[in-house]
């Protein structure tokens, strides 16, 4: 296997369990020796996780849909040199819970941000930098609210109407099938027994691959 590190990125709606499975795929990098950094997004610095707080929270209620993707970029640009870029640079591996697929997803699809700008900022401040794999948890909307829901109150995102999560789901499945060789979808509604085994196929993959 090459001794580049990679980047790997967990996208869903929400509730898809993402967080839940997180874990086991750290796991999973680390007994393979692995260094690596657990990140989420937005957030992941100081700056980065000030920021979620306004992005998540109701104190901005009704924020500018430009200002809500102007602040996801902000909070990424700082996550990128700050611990991503150097983490990559230092040959650890990064696994972050949410990244600029987000971005399009949500802003894009769901807002209905035009998809060019959101490239144009993409370029802007990732540079050539992309995932190596991305990790896609998909379930019915309803299900991925419903189990949320149960866990706290809604944040700013959550309290959108179903039709925007179905525009955010459509939108990850449309990247997903546009971009095979990054993207794997994982059937997140089944059991969590169910999906952590489909998540432990997708990474002994990836190294089987990435070994040949
Ligand atoms: N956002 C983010 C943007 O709009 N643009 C961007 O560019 C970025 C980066 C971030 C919000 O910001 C938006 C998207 C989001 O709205 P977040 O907290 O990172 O918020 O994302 P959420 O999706 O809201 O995170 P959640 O914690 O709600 O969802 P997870 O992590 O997918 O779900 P998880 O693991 O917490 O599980 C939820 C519940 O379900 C249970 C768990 O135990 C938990 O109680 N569960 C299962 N139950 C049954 N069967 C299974 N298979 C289960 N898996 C988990």
């Amino acid at each position: 296997m090459s001794d580049d590190a990679v980047f790997i990125t967990v996208e869903g709606v929400e509730g898809a369990g993402k967080t839940t499975c997180l874990g086991l795929i750290e796991q999973k990098i680390r007994d393979r020796g692995r260094d690596l950094l657990v990140t989420r997004e937005p957030g992941g610095t100081p700056l980065g996780e000030d920021l979620r707080t306004l992005l998540l929270g109701h104190r901005h209620d009704g924020m500018a849909d430009d200002t809500e993707l102007l602040l996801m970029f902000a909070a990424r640009a700082e996550h990128l040199h700050a611990k991503i870029e150097p983490a990559l640079t230092s040959g650890s591996w990064v696994l972050c819970d949410r990244f600029t697929d987000a971005t399009y997803a949500y802003q894009g699809y769901g807002r209905g941000i035009d998809l060019q700008r959101i490239a144009a900022l993409e370029n802007w401040v990732q540079g050539e930098r992309r995932p190596d794999l991305t990790i896609l948890m998909d379930l019915p909307v309803e299900v991925g609210l419903e189990r949320a829901g149960k866990r706290s109150a809604p944040d700013r995102f959550e309290s959108q109407a179903l039709a925007f999560f179905e525009r955010v789901r459509q939108g990850y499945l449309a990247m997903a099938a546009d971009q095979p060789q990054r993207f794997r979808v994982i059937d997140a509604a089944k059991p969590l027994a169910d999906v952590t085994a489909q998540i432990a196929s997708v990474i002994d993959a990836f190294f089987a691959d990435s070994a040949s």
